[in-house]
Formats: structure tokens, sequence, C-alpha cells
């Protein structure tokens, strides 16, 4: 063992000059040369930087091999170490600074004597993070080589056999994630039902590996479409990213308590936005509300049975040709539209409005012509707007990169939602942005010309073409954007990337590609929404709904889980998602559409949900079109176990909303898994079905259908029953609650939990606020 740095051993660098990379259980990448460190190894007290060079002939698997590649690593701060490995030339793509901005170096925080210990080996390179208090081993490459091509990048870390990975959202998948024959994919896609082992809405490359002796999480900060496989040889487990491109740029961070994890990953990400405080009651929607009539009917109905509902929504029914911006003139007028938003206002009831990005090509219609001006649209390649198709029919999608982009986007919400002229609605949802593209083969306009307008004939402005040569971090040139050689699982017909979407080898206005910067376009919608809302109201919280999302999209909208079914296995996948999001990916703001979207919602399983949504962040009933209406009054059992959870839900709202904005002060989750709290329990790790709400309610919901009982697991610890006060203790094992009552959810305090309780819920969260606390057992 060589030991590098001249006072300090934090850098260390092994002797492994001999190693050869073993057989590869994939044959392909066998005979992949690899990387040796090339030349000086300068290091200091935090960091080091070594260029890479390729250690033999080019392997050209998906692309061409890229020679030279630097290294560069940082003790960030006694909890984060940053390890990044780019192209020498800089030109391989980075998520732009606007998208995810990283820490200066003047973010004055110095690493004291960090956690973490990094070491290598120089030829080939590997490279391993290890507990510097332990030496136990957390990541470590060595045993397959690293592949760095223009369109494909490939490491893989070896695992101990104990490990316990959870993350690497959006998926639906169980909690805890396989230890085998797992594959997740990270591509954007309009997902109905929610296909388990498939790729999602969101990416949000981020794991967290708990083990008994503390939990650590890896983050690589990539947009890049991938393959994360979790798979085993004789030899052990292992992790291993397969990407089309991008740098690897990884975030370690230590823990060791889970919570930790959870800062520590929102402190790059961005923390948590903070939500209105009115965004944490229950809410309604439908898509499917024929007209205003409908929708007024809902909330007198609501107000009928005794049932808060504190939020209605706007689907796709209020446009006209479903064309954002513009009320059905029929349907919903707009003046009565307006009188209709200010009669919930006065009532303390707010309004949330759907926009998608998808905007008609249409010059007659006048939010499609000012961004025409704005040049805030997509091209195609001879200069044209690039078309698709969504719910306006034939659509043009903005170039979030562009620099009109947000002014008109600003403008366009300002004209319709300004409280003194327009619609004075409370918070905006973005849909279909992933993009969601309604072709349903990526030729839809060469085959099928849409008879409803030709192509808006635009002069070229030069930059849907790259010329000249990219600058630093825009993406290399010549490479296949369309069909590049590796597959990624996406689950769009052929694997294609361009399935249902935007096509991949479109340029944005600041020379990147959508083939880079495609999981970002969830996001920039949100961000587009958001900073809009902010010019609009410069003094309220904004709410926005995207169904898009990345790593960091929880600093600056909420989220829902997307278009599920009415069924009891999507009820439980509600939990395991809401988990991955709330204490993993710095989202609290989530949740899943209660009583299910797709299909008929049976009432013995509205009635759970409407239970189980009142212990998570985000509480909206919704449905499809094609669904029958769920709304909680339709039911007398929903309705008693409604009032009665969010009675519950609203008498504990100040103590949400105190942990809402601890998570938006550092990152601390509003709701987790058991682990967080009893992170040495074993018992615990494979919990999916219970969640502690806050730090100190456990609720345990009956999951299974026709069920009055529910299978619970205690820690050992003492408990108190969150309704009837009564003490239980808890033992480390399952016990089974019996008697489950239609209308009844198991919630426990934990022991030693002080609860800020109002005396009673109210019908909104304006009349609990006037509510007098107690302060509960
Ligand atoms: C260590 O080296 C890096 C890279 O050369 C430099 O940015 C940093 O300021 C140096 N830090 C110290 C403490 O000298
Ligand atoms: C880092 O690991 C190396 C190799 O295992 C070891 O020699 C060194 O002491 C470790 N440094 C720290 C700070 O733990
Ligand atoms: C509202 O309740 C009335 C009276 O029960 C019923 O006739 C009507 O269909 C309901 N409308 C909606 C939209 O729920
Ligand atoms: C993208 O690829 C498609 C299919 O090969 C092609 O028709 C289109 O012209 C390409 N667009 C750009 C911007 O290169
Ligand atoms: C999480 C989950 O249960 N997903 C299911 C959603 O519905 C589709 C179609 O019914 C199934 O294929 C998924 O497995």
């Amino acid at each position: 063992m060589v030991i590098l740095g001249f006072s300090t051993v934090l850098f260390a660098i092994s002797t492994g000059a001999l190693a050869v990379f073993p057989k590869s259980a994939d044959p392909d990448r066998y005979g992949c040369p690899g990387y040796e460190v090339d030349g000086e190894v300068t290091t200091n007290r935090t960091s080091l930087t070594a260029n890479l060079k390729l250690a033999g002939d080019a392997c050209n698997l998906h692309g061409t091999d890229i020679e030279r590649l630097k290294l560069t690593v940082e003790y960030q701060t006694d909890f984060r170490l940053h390890v990044k490995i780019e192209d020498a030339d800089s030109q391989v793509y980075q998520v732009q600074e606007q998208v995810l901005p990283r820490p200066t170096s003047s973010s004055n925080i110095t690493p004291v004597t960090p956690w973490l210990n990094f070491t290598y080996t120089t030829n080939p390179f590997t490279f391993k993070v290890a507990r510097a208090i332990s030496d136990e081993v957390l990541f470590d490459t060595a045993g397959s080589p690293l592949i760095f091509e223009t369109q494909y990048v490939h490491v893989r870390t070896s695992l101990p056999q104990e490990v316990n990975l959870y993350g690497l959202g959006e998926h639906s998948d169980s909690f805890g994630l396989p230890e085998s024959n797992y594959k997740r994919t990270m591509w954007n896609s309009e997902s109905p039902f929610i296909p388990q082992n498939s790729n999602l809405y969101g990416s949000h490359p981020v794991y967290y590996d708990h083990r008994p002796t503390g939990t650590h999480g890896v983050f690589l900060l990539s947009s890049s479409g991938m393959d994360i496989d979790l798979g085993r040889t004789d030899t052990g487990r292992y992790l291993e990213y397969n990407t089309i491109g991008g740098v690897l740029d990884f975030y370690f961070f230590t823990g060791p308590d889970p919570a930790a994890v959870s800062e520590q990953y929102a402190l790059i990400v961005g923390l948590p936005a903070m939500m209105p405080y009115w965004a944490l009651g229950f809410h309604q929607c439908k898509f499917g509300w024929k007209d205003l009539n409908h929708v007024k009917e809902v909330v007198a109905n609501y107000s009928a049975a005794g049932i808060p509902l504190e939020t209605m929504w706007g689907d796709i029914d209020y446009m006209d040709k479903r064309r954002d911006f513009t009320p059905d003139p029929v349907n919903f007028p707009l003046s009565e539209y307006k009188e209709f938003i200010n009669t919930l206002h006065q009532n303390n009831q707010h309004y949330v409005m759907i926009l998608d990005p998808g905007i008609a090509n249409d010059p007659s219609y006048p939010t499609f012509e000012r961004g025409a001006q704005s040049g805030a649209f997509l091209r195609a390649d001879d200069g044209s707007f690039y078309r698709g198709r969504q719910w306006a029919g034939e659509v043009v999608w903005p170039d979030w990169f562009a620099p009109g982009a947000q002014p008109w986007w600003t403008n366009e919400i300002q004209l319709t939602f300004d409280p003194s002229c327009g619609l004075p609605v409370d918070g905006l949802w973005v849909d279909m942005d992933e993009a969601s593209n309604m072709c349903d083969n990526t030729l839809c306009f060469d085959e099928k010309p849409s008879p409803a307008s030709t192509p808006t004939p635009v002069p070229s402005t030069g930059y849907h073409r790259r010329c000249p040569p990219p600058e630093l971090h825009q993406g290399l040139p010549n490479r296949n954007l369309f069909t590049p050689s590796y597959h990624i699982t996406n689950h769009a017909k052929d694997h294609s990337l361009s399935g249902g979407t935007l096509y991949t080898n479109i340029t944005n206005a600041d020379g990147t590609t959508q083939y880079d910067t495609h999981n970002l376009y969830g996001h920039l919608t949100a961000l587009a929404t958001r900073t809009a809302l902010l010019t609009l109201h410069p003094n309220l919280r904004p709410f926005v709904l995207t169904r898009s999302t990345f790593s960091g999209t929880g600093s600056v909208a909420a989220h829902w889980f997307g278009d599920n079914a009415s069924t009891w296995p999507h009820l439980r996948a509600s939990i395991t998602q809401m988990l991955t999001f709330t204490a993993l990916h710095a989202m609290p703001m989530v949740g899943s559409d209660v009583c299910g979207f797709n299909s008929a919602a049976e009432p013995l399983l509205c009635a759970r949900w409407a239970m189980v949504g009142a212990f998570q962040p985000f509480y909206r009933n919704h449905a499809d079109i094609t669904a029958p209406d769920q709304e909680f009054y339709r039911w007398e059992v929903v309705a008693r176990a409604a009032k009665k959870a969010i009675d519950a839900r609203y008498r504990l709202l100040d103590y949400v909303y105190t942990a809402l904005h601890k998570a938006s002060q550092t990152g601390r989750p509003v709701a987790s898994p058991l682990w967080f709290a009893w992170p040495g329990d074993e018992g615990t790790y494979g919990i999916e079905t219970q969640w502690l709400w806050g730090e100190w309610l456990v609720v345990s919901p009956v999951l299974e259908e026709g069920s009055m009982q529910v299978e619970m697991y205690l820690p050992r610890d003492v408990f108190y029953d969150f309704w009837t006060g009564e003490r239980v203790q808890g033992e480390g094992k399952v016990v089974t609650l019996a008697d489950v009552a239609w209308d009844e959810i198991p919630v426990h305090v934990r022991g030693g939990g002080i609860l800020p309780l109002r005396v009673k819920g109210g019908m909104t969260t304006s009349e609990v606020r006037g509510v007098n606390f107690e302060v509960g057992k």
C-alpha cells in the first residue's frame, strides 16, 4: 500500500497494478481495456486530480471509446465525497448549472475529518470508497472495466451480500429493491397503469444502501438515459450503471443515520419547496366533469355530506379544443368561471388548474402565435417547428432552454391567471411533461400528415443545428441520437428512445440535445411554471404539481404518481412510491390518485384509500374520464371513513406542516420507512406497508381486499394507540390487529412523542387554524 498526499492518508493508492479483469458474465464487455492513470496525480488536503487514458485497444462497443479522461475527487464536506470522471475535452454533456446548481468552492464548508476514504489503483484504474472509521467498503469498481464511450458508459460496483438497497425511482416495484435480475431504467415516460419493472414518469438516479452498520447514499448526477442493473455473479452482488452518455458524476453521502442521508442528498439536489398551508387540505379532481354546473354540484355535495373539501381541480375538460389558457366558452364560460373561483375563495376553498406543455400548432391561437414570435418552441432539423400530437391535436413544445420560453410562459400565465382580470387560480398542475407525445410511432407525421394544419414555415435561426461545434458540456458531436446502439429498456415499442415522446435528435436552443436532456423536460416545465407563479404572486408560495420529475424537482413542485388504477395492489404501491419520494428523493409533497385513476373504484377499496391518503402528504382524489365518479360522498362507508380520516389529518395539520417546514430547511423527510427510526432493527428493513408519518406516528393500514385485519410490525419500543391512547408494548415482531372496521386505520404514537393537536378539525384548513391546540398523548 502506497500512501499519497503529504500530511494525510486521505488519498491512498493500493498496489493493484497487476490486476486483470475477470471474464465478465457479459461477453460483450470482455476485452474492454479499462483505463489507467496517466502521469502525475495531484493531491492536497481536500482534492485529487488525475488524467486517465485508455489502457489498451479500444473496444468500441456502442460508439467510440474516449481516449482521455479526467478524474476529480473532492472531499466537499465531512459527509460528502464527490468523484467525477469526465472526458478530458469537456465536450460530453453535463446537466446545466441552471437546472441543477452545483455547490461552489465558495460554499465555504471545508472538511475537517472526512468520514469517507477514497482509494484507487492506477493500472487498471479502479476506485473504492470506504467508511474511514471502520474501513467498511461501500463502493468498489475493481473487477469490471470502466467503459467510457461516446454513447455508452459503464461502471460496476460490487456489493456485500447483506446490504439493503432502496431508491432509484420512479418505480412501482418493492420498496426494498430486489437483489438480482433487476433493472431500473431511467427514461421519463408516460406510463399508464404504472407498470412494474418499468421506467415511469421520473428519473432519480440515487440509491440508499442501508446496513446494520449505517446508511449511505450514492447519487449519479446524470440525466442520460440509463439502465441500472442489480445482479449477482459467482463472487457476489453488484450494481452497475449502463448509460447512453453523460459523465460519471458521483456524490457519496455518509449518513450514517438514514435521515442524515436524506439531508445530505437534499443539499445537493435542492431543499424541498415549502408548500402553502392549504395545499395540505383535501383535494378533489376528475377528468370528465362536463361543465361548470357539474363542478359546482360536486362542491355542494361535499358540503352537504359534511366532508371537508379544500381544493377543487380543473382537468383538461375546462379547455376549449383542449388548448391551454382557453376556457371552453360554452361549458366553462369565463365570467361564470371567475365567479365560481371567487366563491370558493369566499368559502376559504381553493382552485388548481391543469396545463400541458404541448401547444396547439395553429397560427390563429394567440398562445401559439406569441410563442412563435418569442422563439419559444423546439425546432426540427429543417428549421420548422418540431410537431407532435397531444390533447390539443397537432402541437409544438416549448424549448425550455430558449431564452424566449420563460418570458412567453410567464406572460401566458399572467394573462390568464391575473386575479384582477383573469381566473384567480391558487396553483397550477402540469401534466404530460415527460414530454408525452401521442404519436404512437416516432414517424407519425411522415406517415400520416395532419389534416389540421401544415408545418409552419419559419426562417431558420440556425440554432437548431450545431454549427460551430458544441461548446463546453453541450454533448459530443457526430453521435447517433435517434437509435443508439445500446438500448436502454424504455417501455416504448422496440425500446425506442423517441417512442411516445420528443425525438431525441432535436437540438435545444443552448446547443444541447433532447438525447441528453430528455429526462429534464418535466423538471423544467415545473420550474418554468413555478417561476411564472412567483412573478404573478411574488408574495405567495407557489403550488405546482407535476407528473414528470428529475432529481431536485422537490425544490420546485409537488408530484402525484400518475395514472394508476383502482386496485388493491395499487393502493399498496402508493405507499412504496410515497416512501421512495419522501424519504429518498427529497420530494415530500407527493401522493397517489386516491381511490385510483383508471377503472371503477369499489367502495371498500375507496374507504381504505381515503384513510391511507389522509396520512400521506399530497391528498387528492382523482379519476379518469372512463372511470365512474368516485367522490367520497358517493358511498356511505367511504364518507364515514373519509370524515374520520380528514378530521385526524386536520387535527395533526400543524404537526405535518412543521415537518414539511423542517424538510424545506434541512431535507429531513416528512414520511419515512420504519428503519429510519429503528435502523438497527432488521425486522423493519423489508416493511413497505407501514410508515412513519412525521417522526412520531406509525401508520399501519389494512391493504388486503375484503380483510378486516392487518399484520403489523412494531419494533421493541413503547407505543400508544393514536385513537384510544392505550399503551402498546412493541416486541420486535409482527402482531395481528383484528376487527379493523372500514372506517378505521391503525396509527400508533411512539413513546416520547408530543403531538401538537388541534382540539378538532374543520371544514377547511383556514377553519382549522382558528381551533385551539391540545397537547395529545
Ligand atoms: C486543492 O486542489 C484543488 C484542485 O487543484 C484546488 O481547487 C483547491 O483549492 C486546493 N485546496 C487546497 C486546500 O489547497
Ligand atoms: C484509507 O484507506 C487506506 C487503505 O485502506 C488506509 O491505509 C488509510 O489509513 C485510510 N485512511 C483513512 C483516513 O481512513
Ligand atoms: C349531487 O347530489 C345530488 C343529490 O343527491 C345528486 O342528484 C347529484 O347527482 C349529485 N351531483 C354530483 C355531481 O355529485
Ligand atoms: C431525427 O431522426 C429522424 C429519423 O431518422 C429524422 O427523420 C429526422 O430528420 C431527424 N431530425 C433531426 C433534427 O436530426
Ligand atoms: C404497481 C402495479 O401493480 N402495477 C400494475 C398496474 O396495472 C398494470 C396493468 O393492469 C399492471 O401490469 C402493473 O403491474
